[in-house]
């Protein structure tokens, strides 16, 4: 029996927490012969609603649970933790400004990464999705003197799956025959879901498309399709984004499909020309634990542009938060 890994939830009562423990638990995030551990951390207000959750955990008898935490003391939460999740965030209350929001929840992001590095398994992954992931990630990061950016990451694998979803469903092909795919830049408005590279059974996207599709349909359809969800469910993505984290840290675990790529957000190391210091979305590949940023590919005028754009809103994000950096 295989050592069992030990994952961390923040946030583990709210809606993508529910729906994303169960998964994890019953071995989708780490294959069926993988025991695990988990540790859901969440605030005090919320402790009742967790016990809940660890009620309903127990009740599901999943053979691969191992033990559950529950607590809301991120030093006992993040303990010798391999994966730490962080979901947990504060939403924006009305008459909130932006910058307000990324202020309050710079704070939190600020506190995990200095308790990730002093609780955590030296070779601890961090996922971060609670909003806005991407530089709520190098927050993290810059907070955690002790372990390398690599290790922090942020989530754009729901965009990532939308763009898919999307393809498949306008060229009614297939979603286990969509190749190549990939999201650019923020998890925001700014994002650019590129299939310049996409292949649909073999064939460019590009036979199946038109241009004029992916730029006046598909590219602001997955901007905008968290606010679609809201305003058909009433309640934003929850079970999708449970599905996106458990995609983003079984590939980065285990391993990306041969002939492929995902997105994942990850620290610019200043390819395709994008400013170091900014945690940004790159078409990957990962391997035994460890992620590359897919080279070489060609940009037109047109990509080029939008990378820009959604960089130049990371960068404004960074000066916002700057004074919580302290690596830099
Ligand atoms: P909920 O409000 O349902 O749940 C959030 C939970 O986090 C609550 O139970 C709250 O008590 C807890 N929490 C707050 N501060 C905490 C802290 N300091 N430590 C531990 N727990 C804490 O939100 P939910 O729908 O689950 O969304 C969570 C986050 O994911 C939001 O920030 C949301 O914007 C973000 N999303 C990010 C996505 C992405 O692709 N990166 C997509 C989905 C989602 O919108």
């Amino acid at each position: 029996m295989k050592k069992p890994v030990k994952v961390t939830i923040t946030g583990a009562a709210g809606h993508i927490g529910y729906a994303l423990a169960f998964r994890v638990a019953s071995g989708e995030m780490f294959g069926p012969d993988q025991p695990v551990i988990l540790r859901l951390l969440e605030i005090p207000q919320a402790l009742s609603s967790l016990n809940g959750v660890g009620m309903e955990l127990e009740d599901c008898a999943l053979p691969l649970l191992h033990d559950i935490v529950l607590t809301d003391d991120p030093s006992i939460g993040f303990r010798e933790t391999d994966y730490a999740l962080l979901i947990g965030a504060k939403p924006r209350s009305k008459g909130m400004e932006r910058k307000d929001l990324i202020l309050e929840n710079a704070k939190i992001f600020a506190a995990q990464g200095r308790s990730i590095n002093d609780n955590a398994s030296g070779d601890v992954r961090v996922l971060v999705v609670g909003n806005p992931a991407n530089t709520n990630a190098l927050i993290a990061a810059s907070n955690a003197p002790d372990l390398a950016n690599r290790q922090f990451t942020a989530m754009t694998r729901l965009d990532h799956n939308r763009t898919m979803g999307q393809l498949a469903n306008k060229t009614n092909s297939l979603v286990a025959d969509i190749k190549r795919v990939n999201i650019w830049g923020n998890h925001s408005m700014t994002q650019y879901p590129d299939i310049s590279n996409c292949l649909i059974d073999g064939k460019p996207a590009y036979d199946l498309v038109t241009r004029d599709w992916v730029i006046d349909h598909m590219i602001p359809r997955i901007q905008r399709r968290g606010a679609e969800i809201i305003e058909a469910r009433g309640l934003s993505s929850a079970a999708s984004a449970a599905d996106a984290v458990v995609d983003h840290v079984h590939d980065w675990a285990l391993g990306t499909s041969e002939n492929d790529w995902v997105s994942m957000s990850v620290m610019s190391d200043g390819s395709y020309g994008v400013s170091e210091g900014v945690v940004f979305s790159f078409p990957v590949t990962c391997k035994e634990g460890e992620y590359e940023i897919v080279q070489g590919l060609d940009l037109d005028e047109l990509s080029q542009s939008r990378l820009k754009t959604s960089e130049k809103e990371l960068l404004e994000e960074r000066a916002i938060i700057q004074e919580l950096l302290p690596k830099g």
